[in-house]
């Protein structure tokens, strides 16, 4: 006789239940209509109007990283056009204090933390000046490992819990970031510990070339902070209110001792993945494409604000006039700084005493760089 199914318990259903609860959340339309009034975070006529200068400022900083790199320029470049409302509306909900671990297409959010133009090209070119983070600018240089950010965020987060700081600790990833062990590591960690972390996944739909259906059999990458007992949610990338409004919650409960968040921001990224050489055009179709353009955060931030009468052409060319004169200030600025030598990075490695192996090195080094 064959087995009764057991009606006392079905995993599948827990699952899809679980899934079923994330819908995107938004309040934004692509229209530039408010669709969800209760949750509008009611910032003011000058916080609109700064979040667009920096959006708008974000996607001529891109166009001209893209052209710098061609000319030779710059160095690593990961381009952001598409993650603007993503990157800057979630950095717009902290504060001075609060630290930032960003992966390496997160330069913007550093920006306008507080890192000197001419220092982000610097990290751009791999000189070790990049690197140097000024005293007191509570960031990170970008991270290229994949994912390993999220477990130094969780020991800041620590760091500020113990000494009782009531700053919060912000870290970005991407889909691809989800598939690492250092994501659940970083994660449960902050969950065991109720740190103030706020994890920020930028699904912009591609790891590389790995679309994001390959990458996981999560439906979501926001349920995935569930398993580590962290509040997630999962929010239009492309909607600046929403990514606000999400990301200073997250902020207001870590602050006062509710722990950490997970954001997953629906969103993507409409360049190459870096200007190494990849082309998204064998990956991706350019209807794709187009769909994801007409969702773009800066043309549905413009239309709302200018039916507030908070934006035209003319202030938005202001912005760009300005972005296009700091670019070419700050890069000038870069080429001054001085060759960096073989001994700036072993001094720089080792704040004690060098091991007797790179020691020889160092001094063979120092020799020639004296010639
Ligand atoms: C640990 C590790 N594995 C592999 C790589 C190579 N790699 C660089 S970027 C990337 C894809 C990351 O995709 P995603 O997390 O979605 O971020 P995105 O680039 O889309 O912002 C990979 C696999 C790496 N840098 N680090
Ligand atoms: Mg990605």
């Amino acid at each position: 006789m064959a087995a009764e199914k057991n009606k006392q318990f079905d995993p599948t259903s827990v699952l899809h239940e679980i899934e079923e609860k994330f819908e995107m959340f938004q309040i934004l339309n692509e229209d530039g209509k408010i669709v969800n009034k209760e949750s509008d975070p009611n910032l003011s006529d000058e916080q609109l109007t700064e979040l667009m200068e920096r959006m708008v400022y974000t996607r001529i900083l891109d166009q001209r990283s893209i052209a710098l790199n061609r000319q030779g320029r710059l160095g690593f470049y990961a381009p952001t056009a598409g993650q603007e409302a993503s990157q800057l509306a979630s950095h717009y909900a902290l504060e001075k204090d609060d630290f930032i671990l960003p992966g390496y297409r997160d330069v913007p959010q550093l920006i306008f933390h507080g890192l000197p133009l001419h220092m982000a090209f610097l990290w751009s070119r791999g000189h070790f000046l990049g690197s140097e983070i000024p005293e007191g600018l509570n960031i990170f240089p970008p991270q290229i490992i994949i994912g390993a950010q999220y477990v130094q965020a969780a020991g800041v987060a620590l760091g500020f819990q113990k000494r009782g700081t009531k700053s919060v600790v912000m870290t970005y990833t991407g889909d691809g970031g989800t598939s690492q062990g250092d994501f659940y590591e970083g994660l449960n960690f902050a969950g065991a510990f109720r740190s103030p972390a706020i994890f920020v996944v930028q699904n912009n739909q591609f790891a590389i070339s790995t679309p994001r259906e390959v990458q996981t059999a999560a439906k979501t990458l926001a349920q995935k902070g569930i398993a580590a007992g962290i509040p997630s949610i999962l929010v239009d990338g492309m909607d600046p209110l929403a990514v606000y409004a999400v990301t200073k919650d997250a902020r207001e409960r870590a602050v006062k001792g509710d722990g950490p968040t997970l954001i997953e921001t629906m969103c993507y990224r409409y360049g190459p993945h870096t200007m190494a050489g990849d082309d998204p055009t064998r990956y991706r179709t350019s209807d794709i494409d187009s769909e994801w353009e007409k969702r773009d955060p800066i043309v549905r931030f413009r239309l709302y604000l200018e039916s507030k009468n908070l934006w035209n052409e003319e202030k938005e060319n202001e912005v760009i006039e300005r972005a296009k004169q700091e670019i070419k200030d700050a890069i000038k600025q870069a080429d001054q700084a001085p060759k960096q030598k073989v001994t700036d990075f072993l001094k720089i490695m080792y704040t004690g005493d060098m091991p007797y192996n790179v020691q020889e090195q160092f001094d063979i080094y120092t020799e020639k760089e004296s010639k």
